[in-house]
């Protein structure tokens, strides 16, 4: 299971009370309030760290606290502060508030800290209310409050390629070709229920990312299937792949079909289909009639989309869109 989301609190340090106490020394008749202010609360800092991929490790540790202050003390002593929390969260995790929904925080670089959670001011010592007309005060505060948040953490996977298309269309096959995820792959729709996540190696050591995700389906914004809301897990990436079995076995037509999920990816936003893409003829093998793939391909070419033809049970196209797919992301 791919983790993605995870709910946890953070609790800032409590300021520490202000202290109530007066001189008192040998010869020092009357000597003043001496009361020290308690020390601030120490805060919940979440700091995006690369040494992390997933939220998995906050799955097990879902409470964070800041240290409270230290009360005031006589003699003037100022209480200490509270040692503030660190959180590593991974590049590309969303802080939202879990009450409200606001998103209070998006992580994009790696060391970004955000103090989630402020420690409570420590309350004043009864020295600082000490004036002229008023020398031995009795007021002291109790220090306030750390923050607390309930906080929903959301991790957009960093793929470079999400593959989109229909059930059955061949992502999952193609990922488990091109890199070392091995998905459930059968031949029913919604066979993929959660994202996958493979890395592709290449020859010059370099690598890139790529997301499978559910199919989508006519209507699927509209909570057909699965739904759409996958489709936030390729937002991010610099490329769609979009799929489109050609062969006979759909009893659709791939042209079709591919008009019906550029359709979906517009009504999750307007960016997505703006986004780069290619399309990509699946089961090449398994295509009798060549009508199907040349109407794709011209649908294709038509809007200026690069076009590929595949098959994963032969492994004719793979080399040269894995080169494609890497030259589009960067890494050749
Ligand atoms: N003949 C042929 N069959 C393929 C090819 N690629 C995938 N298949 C078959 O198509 C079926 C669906 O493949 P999947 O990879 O599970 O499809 P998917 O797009 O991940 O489907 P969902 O997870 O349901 O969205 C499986 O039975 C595969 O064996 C191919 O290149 N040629
Ligand atoms: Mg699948």
């Amino acid at each position: 299971m791919f983790i993605d989301e995870v709910i946890i609190t953070v609790k800032a340090g409590d300021g520490g009370n202000g202290c109530l106490a007066f001189r008192r020394e040998k010869f020092v008749p009357r000597g003043g309030p001496s009361g020290g202010d308690g020390g601030r609360g120490g805060d919940v800092i979440l700091i995006a760290s690369q040494h992390y991929n997933t939220l998995l490790h906050l799955r097990f540790n879902p409470e964070h606290k800041g240290e409270r202050g230290r009360h005031g003390e006589g003699s003037n002593r100022k209480g200490r502060e509270g040692a503030s929390v660190d959180v590593a969260v991974p590049v590309g995790t969303i802080v939202y508030d879990w009450e409200t929904g606001e998103v209070l925080h998006d992580f994009t670089e790696p060391g970004d800290r955000f103090v989630v959670a402020r420690g409570g001011r420590g309350g004043k010592g009864n020295a600082r209310f000490a004036t002229s007309t008023h020398q031995a005060p009795t007021e002291h505060e109790p220090g306030r409050p750390g923050e607390e948040k309930r906080l929903r953490l959301e991790l957009k996977l960093l793929a470079d390629v999400g593959l989109v298309g229909f059930p059955n269309a061949g992502k999952s096959t193609l990922i488990s070709r091109i890199s070392a995820a091995r998905p459930k792959i059968a031949d029913y729709p919604f066979t993929t229920l959660e994202p996958n996540l493979g890395v592709v190696q290449l020859p010059n050591y370099k690598s890139f990312v790529v997301a499978d995700i559910p199919g989508l389906i006519e209507g699927a914004h509209t909570g057909a299937g699965l739904g759409i809301q996958f489709l936030r897990h390729v937002e991010r990436t610099r490329l769609l792949a979009h799929l489109v079995d050609v062969s006979e076995g759909t009893g659709r037509d791939p042209a079709q079909d591919f008009e019906i999920i550029m359709t979906e990816l517009a009504s999750f936003s307007e960016e997505l289909p703006k986004k780069p893409m290619i399309v990509i003829a699946t089961k090449l093998d398994a295509a009798q009639d060549p009508a199907r793939v040349d109407a794709l391909r011209e649908l294709a070419h038509e809007r200026g989309f690069a076009f590929f033809e595949i098959s994963s049970i032969t492994g004719k196209g793979i080399d040269e869109l894995k080169f494609a797919m890497a030259e589009r992301v960067g890494v050749v």
